[in-house]
């Protein structure tokens, strides 16, 4: 049991908290107009119950069923809510209060939703971060929301996540408390954070519950953040699609804090309709289909480069995959070739799923003709989802032509956390986000995502922002230029091009990168903190970069040079 000595704040009374004002992040969070909320609640989108109180009643509900599985530990609805109030508890002693930002950055494991419940039942305020991120992210995130506290594991094969935390400390003075999952060293282990609940603050449902990330095409990290009343809408509507049941045991392959395995339906999904879930700590076929066959699993979503290894895989394992219903895809595009090969190899349904951390979640829907299934990314999850395509002067294009996406609706965000400029650019005035996304809608309401607009590389499904590349990469000793372009590539859909310009010019004809220096140059943004996903495929020389009539570099003719 942890006691209030061990935190390094003065220990805040819970009952105190309960009579304060929940903490106002109004003014770094641009909400719905009032109209506009009071139409949501109405309707019976917005629900008044938070994240934790939803918990709390399906655990009352499926108490003794399982609600998930990892490796060999099981905990069923009941064990979850308890562990999730005992853990609540740990985080009061340590200070925690409704409205402190934490950092998470944890696996697929159990201990990854204990915290993130135990987390929202005391009104702190998750950052659902990747296990991929490294010390730029991090930091990033610590600092924008001047996070308080950082959940981390203690290390993986090849990465020891206690050294970050060592690094991030030295360089974030609003962190107080490193919390560690398993061997925790110097700093608190989350075994330790343990009590008998006291009653916990009242919180607003309309309240910011935690935030996601988005692929924001500049480096600045972009915080969205969600509500407990517009998540959860967009969990039931999301079960409901997906057909769940009680029956349903979904398998967490992608990393479970991202929006798609969450909430789309994803694990949040299943455990709102009294299903299991599964965990698999990597979404190799080794993994994944040993999880599918001792589990009888039932749907799972992948990215596709994920369903190409699949696919690939299934001759040479033996396997039994015949429990698995519903293979979804989403992440990145799908292509028709790929999509038509599901069915038969893996014997499965396929659903598109194209959606956003940002809000809007479109699916396929299971009883749709094959030729919708394969060729579109599907229709909006809820039918108060706005849908406009526009051309370059937000006016709409004629039916059928493709332009880009906005949207707005009940758990579509109107802004980024603590970042108006950037809401300035990427929503309207009238309150729609700005997708980034090229698209077009077919006669019977599908979309088809036909590119993106945004700055943005989608390297299988991990959305990477050009420009916070170049900017490190222009820190190298001797490179004088730089720009970073997606280049096709068969297995990620877009891999990472860096074209470079060195600053001495040894001789006109040598511009190529050897092996030695393009390894240099890949530990050179290692060694900066930047995640390995981030880190470019290709590398070329150039004597200079291209620049377009307007002055601009031309990255449309870098791309066609990939191409030839
Ligand atoms: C999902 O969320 P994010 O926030 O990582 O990325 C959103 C972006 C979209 O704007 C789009 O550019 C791309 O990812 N995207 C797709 C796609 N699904 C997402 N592009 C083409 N086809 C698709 N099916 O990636 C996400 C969130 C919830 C559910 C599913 C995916």
């Amino acid at each position: 049991m942890i006691r209030a000595d061990l935190s390094s704040n003065l220990p805040r009374s819970p009952e105190l908290q309960a009579i304060l004002p929940s903490p106002d992040l109004r003014g770094d969070c641009p909400s719905w107009p009032p109209d506009v909320a009071e139409d949501y609640r109405q309707r019976g989108y917005w629900q008044r119950q938070t994240l934790g109180e939803w918990l709390a009643h399906q655990s009352q509900c499926f108490g003794t069923s399982t609600a998930l599985v990892d490796r060999d530990r099981r905990w069923s609805y009941a064990d979850l809510d308890r562990r999730v109030d005992r853990l609540a508890t740990g985080f009061q002693s340590l200070g925690l209060m409704a409205g402190d930002r934490v950092v998470v950055q944890l696996p697929n494991s159990l201990e990854f939703f204990a915290v993130f419940f135990a987390l929202t039942r005391l009104g702190a305020l998750p950052i659902l971060a990747l296990p991929a991120h490294r010390q730029i992210e991090i930091q990033s995130f610590i600092e924008h929301a001047e996070a308080i506290a950082y959940v981390l594991p203690d290390r993986t094969w090849n990465f020891d996540y206690r050294q970050l935390a060592r690094t991030i400390q030295t360089q974030c003075p609003s962190l107080q408390h490193v919390i560690v999952v398993g061997e925790a060293q110097e700093f608190c282990p989350l075994d330790r954070l343990d009590g008998d609940p006291k009653p916990f603050p009242d919180l607003d449902p309309e309240a910011v519950a935690f935030f996601q990330l988005s692929g924001g095409s500049t480096g600045v990290p972009k915080l969205i953040p969600r509500t407990h009343a517009d998540y959860l809408y967009s969990v039931r509507v999301s079960a409901e699609i997906c057909r769940l049941t009680p029956d349903s045991t979904y398998l967490v392959a992608l990393p479970a804090s991202h929006n798609f395995p969450l909430s789309s339906p994803g694990s949040l999904g299943t455990l709102a309709v009294g299903g299991k879930v599964v965990l698999a700590r990597h979404p190799n076929p080794d993994e994944a289909f040993a999880l599918i066959e001792q589990e009888r699993v039932t749907i799972t979503a992948l990215v596709p480069p994920l369903v190409l290894a699949w696919l690939e895989a299934v001759e040479t394992r033996d396997r039994d995959l015949s429990s698995l219903q519903v293979l979804q895809v989403g992440g990145a595009k799908l292509t028709p070739e790929v999509a038509g090969r599901i069915t038969p190899t893996l014997g499965c349904q396929l659903q598109q799923v194209f959606g956003m951390g940002e809000g809007l979640v479109c699916y396929t829907r299971l009883d749709d003709d094959e030729e919708t299934i394969h060729t579109t990314q599907g229709r909006p999850l809820s039918s108060a989802d706005e849908i406009r395509v526009v051309d370059d002067d937000d006016r709409p294009v004629a039916s059928g032509e493709v332009g880009h996406l906005l949207t707005r609706g009940p758990y579509t965000i109107r802004g980024y956390y603590r970042a108006p400029e950037q809401n300035r650019r990427d929503f309207t005035i009238d309150g729609f986000y700005r997708t980034g996304d090229r698209v077009c809608l077919t006669p019977s309401g599908n979309l088809i995502v036909e590119g993106r607009a945004k700055e943005l590389i989608n390297r299988a499904g991990e959305k990477v922002s050009a420009e916070e590349v170049e900017s490190h990469l222009l820190a190298y000793p001797d490179i004088y230029n730089v720009a970073v372009v997606a280049m096709p590539d068969r297995f990620l859909g877009e891999g990472i091009c860096a074209f470079l310009v060195r600053n001495s010019l040894p001789d006109r004809d040598i511009q190529t990168f050897d092996p030695v220096e393009i390894q240099a140059l890949k530990q050179f943004l290692r060694d900066r903190g930047l995640a390995d996903y981030k880190i470019p495929d290709r590398f070329e020389g150039l004597i200079a970069l291209p620049h377009t009539g307007a002055g601009k570099v031309d990255k449309k003719f870098l791309r066609q040079q990939l191409l030839s």
